[in-house]
């Protein structure tokens, strides 16, 4: 394998495009060759974390347990894209310290709530407003954003594609060695 292994490691609000992002990066990581592997929030909470709720210390276990596999699959080797809302900062930086300095890359999706909650691709902006989802990120629970993340990406409104958004944290890579 032709690559040293990382964490990147994706934190937005939900509806923000992370998993997308995510998507791009590692098609984009493939066509230079590099191996890459998406953890998402939403596809681990079906399997590994399927036992965890949204309350704040079950969201703090799901982010450890994804922290704890990306930096596996780092020590593999493997360029590892997690993407998580992820909203408390002392959970990313636990995360964070997992790894050596520099092998843990956060990329927060900058997007206002204004933002994701039109997108609302799944509805369930509109059933967290409507009461029916308790504790939902943005609305009733909170999200804070990170104060010193390597990488911060706008939303498709201000003129950049997804791909172009992972072609950002390909430069980064690249540039870091
Ligand atoms: C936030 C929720 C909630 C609540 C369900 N709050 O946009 P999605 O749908 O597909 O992605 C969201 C996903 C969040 O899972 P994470 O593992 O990334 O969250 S965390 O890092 O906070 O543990 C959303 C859906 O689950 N979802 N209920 N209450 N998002």
């Amino acid at each position: 394998l032709n690559q040293k292994g990382c964490v990147i490691w994706v934190t937005g609000l939900s509806g923000s495009g992370k998993s997308t992002v995510a998507c791009a990066l590692n098609q984009m990581l493939y066509q230079k060759g590099k191996l890459g592997y998406i953890l998402d929030g939403d596809n681990v909470r079906h399997g590994l974390n399927r036992d965890l709720s949204f309350k704040a210390e079950d969201r703090a276990e799901n982010i450890r347990r994804v922290g704890e596999v990306a930096k596996l699959f780092a020590d593999a080797g493997i360029i590892c894209i997690a993407s998580l809302i992820s909203p408390y900062r002392v959970d990313r930086d636990t995360c964070r310290s997992l790894l050596p300095e520099g092998d843990f890359v956060e990329v927060f999706m900058d997007v206002p709530l204004e933002v994701c909650e039109a997108r609302d691709p799944k509805g369930l902006y509109k059933l967290a407003r409507a009461g029916k989802i308790k504790g939902f990120t943005g609305i009733d629970d909170p999200y804070e954003p990170p104060l010193n993340c390597e990488i911060a990406l706008g939303h498709q409104e201000t003129g950049t594609s997804p791909m172009e958004m992972a072609a950002t944290v390909v430069g980064y890579l690249e540039k870091k060695g």
